[in-house]
């Protein structure tokens, strides 16, 4: 599963468009992954829209991934779960979440991602990259660096996430990113579809310069 641009959902940053219609947007802009983050849903309605945002990404062969949740993971039959630090502990995730679904998890640190990589995570999500209002609790950003100090310290994949947007995401692939994860500057954009398809553009042609060979999340390195 490539994580190359992975769009994850914010409810509120719409405009008042149906989140649907900026998934479906992202996704004829060429996003690889789609993450369903609501934190303030009900399981059910989450379930539905789930199942919906699942059927637009299958269309396009882009993963889809649940945030938080497990149990909703499942009951989808997603290609996986993102836990964070108040989630389910990564360990606890994975035995629930077998391969070959995916199992995500947020790290701010080098001790974080290892801890991540020997509780059996495919990748590691880590930020915030650069300052962001979009999760205000987020913590300092740990910049290009923290990026850099990350990726040479795993095996997995590191995903960037925080503040990126076109004109600072191939310096997060150029410090060792594998992809990276945008919320506000696709779901809030004017143009979803042209604002992935211009970020994507951007990572691809910082992968290609780094010769990026790495392995898809979810295949062993
Ligand atoms: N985790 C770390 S930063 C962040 C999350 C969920 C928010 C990213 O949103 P944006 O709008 O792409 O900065
Ligand atoms: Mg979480």
């Amino acid at each position: 599963m490539r994580l190359d641009l992975y769009l994850v959902t914010d409810p509120d940053l719409t405009s008042g468009r149906p989140l649907l219609q900026v998934v479906a947007a992202a996704l004829e802009g060429g996003v690889t992954a789609v993450q369903l983050r609501d934190k303030k849903a009900a399981p059910r309605d989450l379930l539905a829209l789930g199942a919906e945002i699942w059927t637009l990404a299958r269309r396009h062969h882009a993963a889809f991934i649940v945030n938080d949740r497990a149990d909703l993971a499942l009951a989808l039959e997603a290609d996986g779960v993102h836990v964070g630090s108040e989630d389910l502990p990564p360990l606890e995730a994975r035995r629930l979440v077998p391969r070959p679904r995916l199992v995500g998890v947020s790290a701010a640190t080098v001790e974080e991602a290892l801890s991540a990589e020997r509780a059996g995570a495919d990748y590691v999500g880590a930020g915030p990259v650069f300052a962001t209002a979009t999760k205000p609790d987020a913590g300092e950003p740990i910049g290009v660096g923290g990026i850099a100090a990350i990726a040479s310290a795993v095996r997995i994949p590191v995903v960037g996430i925080g503040g990126i947007d076109s004109s600072n995401a191939a310096s997060v692939i150029e410090a060792g990113a594998a992809g990276v994860a945008v919320i506000s500057a696709i779901v809030g954009a004017g143009d979803p579809e042209a604002a992935a398809r211009e970020i994507l553009s951007r990572v691809r042609e910082a992968l290609e310069r780094q010769g990026a060979v790495r392995p898809p999340a979810g295949e062993r390195p």
